[in-house]
């Protein structure tokens, strides 16, 4: 096994340093991204210090390291058109608002943002200029990167974007058709978000659904930019898309958030917080009982961090919402109370009485996988059509 996996590492590494090459061949002139992250106050010692992060973020063996802040420096600059359709616009908050950008914000940033209309300088219609003059000039090579649903009832009319108020459908797919490739970001991008929640009046649907095509997606309201840069390094080091399940990168969305938690070891004794601000809050507790749905929720903010790993959700003291998941607006509701009290009834008062480690023998005895399927299956119906909306209201 363990040879095996030695030697799966070496032809990456032969394809990694074969490509790199190529790079250095053909686009000779020095990179500029030295002396940009320079300029933003990033020290060569902290760009390796992160490359070894996102090497290990990527799975990938220490002997990556170096090869991924050689991608990073070498690689030519990719053109990205960043679309915005029906969302709160917090996914690019999520970039913005860090009053200290990390080095995956810079390095995307440093990525060529060709057209981005929350950010660019110009608005109206040379706004609407840049976006087709980009188009033009970066036919077939461009990464569109999607934010938002695409409202689909009403003939699309819910969403009129631009100068010549075109529907959202029509902007998706004409920018789309000439992508090198599509990245749908965020929940809505990828699962219709918090709009697609029932009763879902506009019809808002995923890119990949309103569209028929099968971007890689990264979910989350808002997206982690980490999960973004890595899936655009690995295209670098290895000419593909990083390995996905269910369209989602696994490298970032592999874990559970639960299994990755830093006040696991207080699930597993039965230490809860069960109130907010209440001894256990002050003390760290596990924040299943106000709501966690980190059980259910597979995502790397644990690992990763945000903000340049400053925090997460858990670690600031709220629990996750699941809002990487599958219309998790809908499936995980009510946010604030505990999971089982919709899919287990009465095992939370046995964890009162054994402590979780012996309430997770008998979880396991089923498998977590079993429960979250029973939960689907009694749940959710079909997307934007959800039998739990009724339990919500007698609850
Ligand atoms: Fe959606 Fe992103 Fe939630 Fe908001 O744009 S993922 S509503 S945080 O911002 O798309
Ligand atoms: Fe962490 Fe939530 Fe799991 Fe508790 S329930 S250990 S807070 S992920
Ligand atoms: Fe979302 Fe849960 Fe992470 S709420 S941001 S997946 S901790």
């Amino acid at each position: 096994m363990r040879g095996k996996l030695e030697n799966e590492f070496k032809e990456l590494i032969k394809k990694c340093d074969a490509r790199l090459d190529e790079f250095e061949r053909e686009f000779p002139e020095k990179s500029g991204l030295r002396e940009w992250l320079e300029f933003r106050g990033i020290s060569r010692r902290s760009f390796l210090k992160w490359s070894a992060v996102m090497s290990a973020t990527l799975m990938l063996p220490p002997v990556f390291s170096k090869r991924v802040a050689r991608a990073a420096e070498i690689a030519p600059r990719i053109p990205v058109i960043w679309l915005h359709f029906a969302e709160c616009t917090g996914c690019t908050e999520s970039i913005l608002r860090s009053a200290n950008p990390g080095i995956a914000e810079i390095i995307l940033d440093y990525l060529s943002l060709e057209y981005h209309d929350t950010v660019m300088a110009p608005s109206g219609e040379y706004a609407e200029k840049s976006l087709y003059d980009a188009m033009k000039k970066y036919k077939g090579k461009y990464i569109c990167i999607c934010e938002g649903s695409i409202p689909t009832n009403n003939n699309g009319n819910f969403l009129r974007l631009g100068t010549k108020a075109i529907t959202g459908i029509e902007r998706a797919k004409e920018v789309v058709k000439d992508a090198a490739a599509v990245i749908s970001i965020g929940h809505c991008a990828s699962y219709g978000g918090p709009q697609s929640a029932y009763p879902n009046p506009t019809g808002s649907k995923s890119i990949n659904d309103a569209l028929g095509i099968n971007s890689v997606i990264i979910p989350g309201c808002p997206y982690n930019c980490v999960s973004l840069v890595g899936t655009i390094l690995y295209y670098i080091l290895f000419g593909n898309i990083p390995k996905t399940k269910d369209g989602r990168p696994v490298f970032a969305y592999g874990k559970r958030i639960h299994d990755t938690c830093p006040r696991r070891a207080h699930f597993d004794a039965g230490e809860f917080v069960r109130k907010w601000g209440d001894e256990g809050a002050k003390k760290g507790f596990c924040l299943y009982k106000v709501g966690c749905k980190g059980p259910l929720t597979y995502n790397n903010c644990n690992l990763s961090g945000w903000n340049d790993e400053i925090s997460s959700p858990i670690r600031s003291g709220h629990g996750c919402i699941g809002c990487s998941e599958k219309a998790f607006w809908d499936r995980m509701a009510p946010l604030e109370k505990p999971i089982e009290a919709r899919t287990l009834p009465g095992i939370e008062a046995v964890a009162d009485h054994v402590g979780w480690t012996l309430v997770g023998i008998a979880v396991a005895g089923m498998g977590i996988h079993a429960v979250y399927s029973h939960f689907k299956a009694k749940s959710i119906t079909k997307q934007g059509e959800k039998t739990c909306c009724k339990n919500n209201e007698n609850e």
